[in-house]
């Protein structure tokens, strides 16, 4: 998979590119991530990359020319590709949409600046605006390593042997379940019996309703979407009956 992120801030991606999982894809070849330089396509001895907003008012607009001309140098080869503006009217980003990008083989990605980019190059020439979440960033520049981290891990052998964990955390829709490891006591705290017991059954038991019981208490809005079985839902329904206090 290819990655093209268009940035007036490229030296914000050098260590994020080298490290873990990502350096490791990058040197196997499974993606191949580019930076283009939005401030190389502007023009005049200032290569100016912004200008003050038509009709008035505070902050600075990222101006289309420069922006236009960094996407037109872009290579689009063949196959699947998507051009993404991360700004904070964007859909938010979520695993499905992950997913989904996965299958693709290029985005490209417009990282935006200041109060936003000029609206002439989302009409014209932007696929698809993402959005990292309801809070203020500085730019798009986070957005993209987002993306790129949370695909990345999607695409066949990126994740070594852990493909496995790709399949489960999140694909059902459930929170985890606490996680242990030694010591067995950790600051006066045990690690819970049931997982030093060697039965696997109550095991497995335990971590579905703790893994219910922490969506129920902290993100009750997946719980909508989240795939349960009968199972699942007499948990659910015993920890709400619990909640309720009766
Ligand atoms: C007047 C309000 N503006 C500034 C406080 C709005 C605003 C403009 C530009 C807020 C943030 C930004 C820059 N942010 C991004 O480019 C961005 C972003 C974000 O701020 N939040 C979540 N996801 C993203 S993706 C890109």
């Amino acid at each position: 998979m290819r990655f093209d992120i268009l940035t007036l801030f490229p030296g914000l991606f050098h260590a994020f590119l080298k490290e873990s999982i990502l350096g490791r894809a990058v040197k196997k070849g499974l993606v191949d991530i580019r930076l283009t330089d939005i401030r190389s396509f502007a023009r005049g001895p200032h290569r100016v990359t912004d200008d003050r907003p038509y009709g008035g008012g505070s902050g600075m607009v990222m101006k289309a020319g420069p922006v236009h001309r960094a996407l037109q140098s872009i290579d689009r080869p063949n196959g699947k590709s998507l051009v993404i503006l991360l700004t904070p009217q964007g859909i938010p980003l979520e695993q499905s949409r992950a997913w989904e990008l996965s299958r693709l083989d290029q985005l490209i990605l417009i990282c935006g600046r200041y109060e936003g980019v000029d609206e002439r190059i989302r009409e014209g020439l932007v696929d698809m605006e993402l959005s990292l979440g309801d809070y203020v960033l500085s730019g798009g520049e986070l957005g993209a390593m987002v993306v790129i981290d949370a695909v990345s891990r999607l695409l066949p052998n990126v994740l070594g042997g852990e493909s496995a964990a790709t399949e489960d955390s999140f694909e059902d829709g459930l929170l985890e379940y606490p996680h242990y490891t030694r010591p067995r006591v950790f600051n006066g705290a045990s690690v819970p019996a049931v997982l030093l017991s060697g039965d696997h059954e109550k095991i497995r038991l335990w971590r579905r309703t703790e893994s219910l019981k922490r969506t129920l208490e902290r993100r009750p809005d997946l719980l909508k979407r989240a795939r349960l079985n009968e199972e699942d839902k007499g948990i659910l329904a015993k920890l709400q009956k619990k909640a309720h206090g009766s």
